[in-house]
């Protein structure tokens, strides 16, 4: 029995002083769907809407005893990790919720910003494939993060299809992977969720004219904050996307670069839709 009329979801992310990536995004959109969010900094980022300049990773122990320490107090529905910023890190998460083997785990791989400013390296990269994908319930990469995270040395320079790339995903150890489509050409955005048995469903969008800050941090914690609800991993994949779409219709330019996405764009009730 629980003391919270909300389920909790635990975010491990980089805090974005823009508030349109990272934790706040991650915040923003779990309060907009009705969970309760328990934040971990994993990194503090000092970054404008058109990029990320620099970034302090913070120390892995603080990382788990953040973590522990809610975790311990409280139940934890869902579990959302982002920008991770260190490979020591990366082991501490993979090792904290290794204890809790029954909470689902949205992995969105945060490897740029979207300037393509780095935010990860390759050890990273590596680490987050042997440690963390074998504990994820959903993978939420780009096409670029999917082509990133299964590239192989000695494949020739053509990369391999998406399909591939979700396969060898698969193969990593994660259930179930939902490659986004924003980066590839086209009229509408694709976006495909992969099992064991390859295509679950795939989704098609009206592209939007904008560029988004933090539309894939929206993404992933809308899934995570849909299947703490108890929503199975298909449908809450469905609802996430539509969610995501809405908040990127209504998104707003606070500053001089990019998009924000309005995850409470239902508060002010001035879309049709
Ligand atoms: O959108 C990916 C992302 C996630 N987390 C943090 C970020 C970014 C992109 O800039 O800064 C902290």
């Amino acid at each position: 029995m629980s003391n919270t009329p909300m389920p909790a979801v635990l975010v491990f992310a980089g805090t974005d002083p823009t508030g349109g990536a990272g934790l706040q995004a991650d915040i923003l959109t779990l309060a907009s769907l009705g969970c309760h969010p328990l934040s971990v900094v994993t990194a503090i980022t000092v970054q404008d809407t058109v990029g990320v300049d620099d970034f302090l990773p913070i120390d892995a122990e603080w990382i788990a005893d953040q973590a522990r320490a809610v975790l311990e107090d409280m139940p934890v529905a869902a579990i959302k990790i982002g920008m991770v910023g260190s490979v020591e890190a990366l082991a501490a998460i993979a090792e904290v919720i290794s204890d809790y083997p029954d909470i689902p785990v949205v992995l969105d791989p945060v490897l740029t910003s979207g300037r393509g400013d780095p935010l990860a390296n390759e050890e990273l990269l590596e680490a987050l494939c042997d440690l963390l994908l074998p504990q994820t319930s959903v993978l939420t990469p780009n096409s670029i993060e999917a082509r990133r995270l299964t590239e192989d040395a000695d494949e020739e320079a053509e990369s391999p299809e998406l399909s591939e790339c979700a396969r060898r995903l698969i193969d990593m150890g994660c259930e179930y992977v939902l490659i986004t489509g924003a980066h590839e050409q086209g009229a509408q955005v694709s976006n495909t969720l992969y099992n064991t048995r390859g295509v679950v469903h795939r989704l098609n969008w009206d592209r939007l004219p904008g560029s988004y800050h933090g539309s894939g941090c929206t993404l992933a914690s809308a899934l995570a904050a849909l299947l703490a609800q108890g929503q199975g991993i298909s449908e809450a994949v469905k609802e996430a996307q539509e969610y995501t779409y809405q908040t990127l219709k209504n998104a707003y330019r606070p500053g001089m670069g990019q998009f924000i996405p309005d995850r409470l764009y239902w508060v002010r009730g001035d879309d049709e839709d």
